[in-house]
């Protein structure tokens, strides 16, 4: 099987995606919360561009969630950080998010035969889905504004490690590239991630406990699919 990685939704075309799976990362911080909504038994996660279309849905049995500039949406129940989406809050409940980048990456790939939600908390559990199911690959990076990020690099990196290490996979130059960043800084991944600049913005946030978090590998085995803008 081969593994291709995209840098950024930008870049993102659909011939590229077509007959394949596609993988998007937002660890910072998207796809860090939608795997641990389903962790914590959220019946389902509808991902939305616009902040309007979130609010018309808005009703006593399903929680809005996301962020504009990083912040809590106005109307909206949560904010983007992780650490909310606990069992109490979110247990049986339809979570509706709408995100910067890592919403918009998931409308952006749909032409993939196939799409998974991956961050660093079940790095291996997609690495190893990957292999299972031996299909040829694109892991797309949401990157930040349109831009190359490398925190969702360093996650393309693990999930090709992990990948690697179940079977056989081919690499495409930048996937490489993410494989042996990850692998010269695995064991302080953080030394990695502390120069992205969406790491340092939300610092300045007070938003260290999230970056914490979304850094802590393999808390769980589940592996979170989008399917026609709904992911369980
Ligand atoms: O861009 C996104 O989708 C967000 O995850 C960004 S933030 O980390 O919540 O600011
Ligand atoms: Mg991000």
């Amino acid at each position: 099987m081969r593994i291709s990685l995209i840098p950024a939704v930008t870049y993102v075309n659909d011939d590229e995606l077509k007959g394949k799976t596609a993988v998007v990362i937002d660890v910072l911080r998207a796809t860090s919360v939608m795997t641990t909504a389903i962790i914590n038994g959220a019946s389902e996660i509808i991902a939305l561009t616009e902040v309007e279309d979130a609010l018309r849905m808005k009703d006593a049995k399903c929680i809005l969630g996301g962020e504009r500039k990083g912040l809590k949406i106005k109307g909206f129940d949560l904010s983007n950080s992780p650490l909310e989406y606990t069992r109490e809050r979110v247990e049986g409940k339809r979570v509706v998010m709408t995100t910067t980048n890592g919403t918009k990456t998931l409308n952006k790939v749909e032409a993939a035969d196939k799409i998974y939600i991956a961050c660093m908390l079940n790095g291996k559990a997609v690495g190893k889905r990957l292999v299972e199911e031996e299909k040829d690959t694109v892991i797309v990076c949401a990157g930040t504004n349109g831009k190359f990020s490398i925190d969702d690099y360093a996650c393309a990196g693990k999930i090709i490690y992990e990948a690697n290490k179940f079977g056989k996979v081919e690499l495409d130059d930048f996937a490489y590239a993410a494989f042996s960043a990850y692998n010269d800084h695995k064991d302080d991944i953080i030394s990695l991630v502390k120069n992205a600049y969406h790491y340092k913005y939300l610092l300045s946030l007070g938003l260290g406990e999230d970056l914490k978090y979304c850094f802590k590998e393999d808390i769980s085995d589940l592996v979170p699919e989008y399917k026609s803008g709904r992911i369980k």
